[in-house]
């Protein structure tokens, strides 16, 4: 890894984490998970919100940045039944595959150390592509290793920081279905959505473009590869319930994620590219 832009800081109380300094931005990424954890364009604030009180140390999941959640979205269900919330790969050590750009953009790509015996259980193989830039762009790449159809349900699931959540806006989902997580109920959205309790749901839809606005900024948001949008804030009680979630962190971020939620099988030797970019 000689590129001039990055270098692996060795932490002592936390994973190993890649620190990204570049003329258009600085991120950090962190070994475990392969987890993007900040991303600040140049003159600008960090566009992800990542919690103070997040583990970093590979005891838990980290709380914030950009969970990748592969190779199920949700509860583990059938033969994964037990298994952790949101898959494996955000629990498990990655490695650096690629890192190359000049002083315009940056690509890196990481993958996970899946366990061999998981690999084959799996016969799934999978990478993360950041691409940065004064923009970003994630791609989740699944490759079916193996010789029959295989479901996949995953997510990029990332939490935008916000000025206030009180002053901010998700539009471009208007007369979008959604399925409401909290009320089990199946509605559709109206208006442009605005937040003030707890949110979370899973709009059914594979349009590309939706944006967040606050007071101060407008977050493009674009994506493909995509069955559904989820929009997720814990709101207060939640987020004080999780030791890892600032109390008041809930006014500052909401996550809006492109997401595989409705069932897509990937035939064997076949790849699935899901992407979200933002600007
Ligand atoms: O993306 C929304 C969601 O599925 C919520 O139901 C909530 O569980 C959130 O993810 C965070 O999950 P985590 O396992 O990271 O605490």
């Amino acid at each position: 890894m000689n590129n001039p832009y990055i270098k692996l800081v060795k932490k002592t109380d936390a994973s190993d984490i890649f620190q990204l300094v570049h003329p258009r931005f600085t991120a950090q990424i962190s070994k475990f998970g392969g987890h993007l954890l900040t991303f600040k364009p140049t003159n600008q604030d960090d566009w992800l919100w990542l919690s103070s009180t997040a583990k970093l140390d590979g005891t838990k999941p980290i709380r914030g940045g950009v969970p990748l959640c592969w190779p199920w979205f949700g509860p583990a269900t059938g033969e994964f039944a037990g298994e952790p919330q949101h898959g494996y790969i955000r629990s498990l050590d990655w490695e650096l595959l690629l890192v190359e750009g000049d002083d315009k953009t940056l690509t890196v790509r990481l993958s996970p150390n899946l366990p061999s015996e998981l690999s084959e259980k799996l016969g799934l193989e999978v990478y993360v592509e950041y691409k940065f830039s004064s923009k970003l762009k994630i791609s989740l790449v699944t490759t079916n290793v193996s010789d029959k159809p295989l479901k996949l349900s995953q997510a990029i699931h990332t939490y935008f920081r916000v000025d206030n959540i009180q002053n901010t806006e998700i539009t471009d989902l208007e007369e979008c279905h959604y399925e409401d997580k909290l009320t089990k109920e199946s509605n559709q959205q109206v208006s442009t959505i605005k937040i003030d309790q707890s949110v979370d749901r899973v709009y059914v839809t594979d349009q590309s473009d939706l944006s967040c606005k606050t007071n101060s900024t407008i977050r493009l948001i674009s994506g493909a590869g995509h069955d559904s949008i989820v929009v997720w804030n814990p709101w207060k009680d939640l987020a004080k319930g999780m030791p890892d979630f600032d109390d008041d962190g809930y006014l500052n971020m909401v996550c809006i994620e492109m997401a595989n939620t409705q069932g897509l099988i990937l035939a064997p030797g076949k790849t699935h590219k899901l992407k979200q970019n933002i600007r």
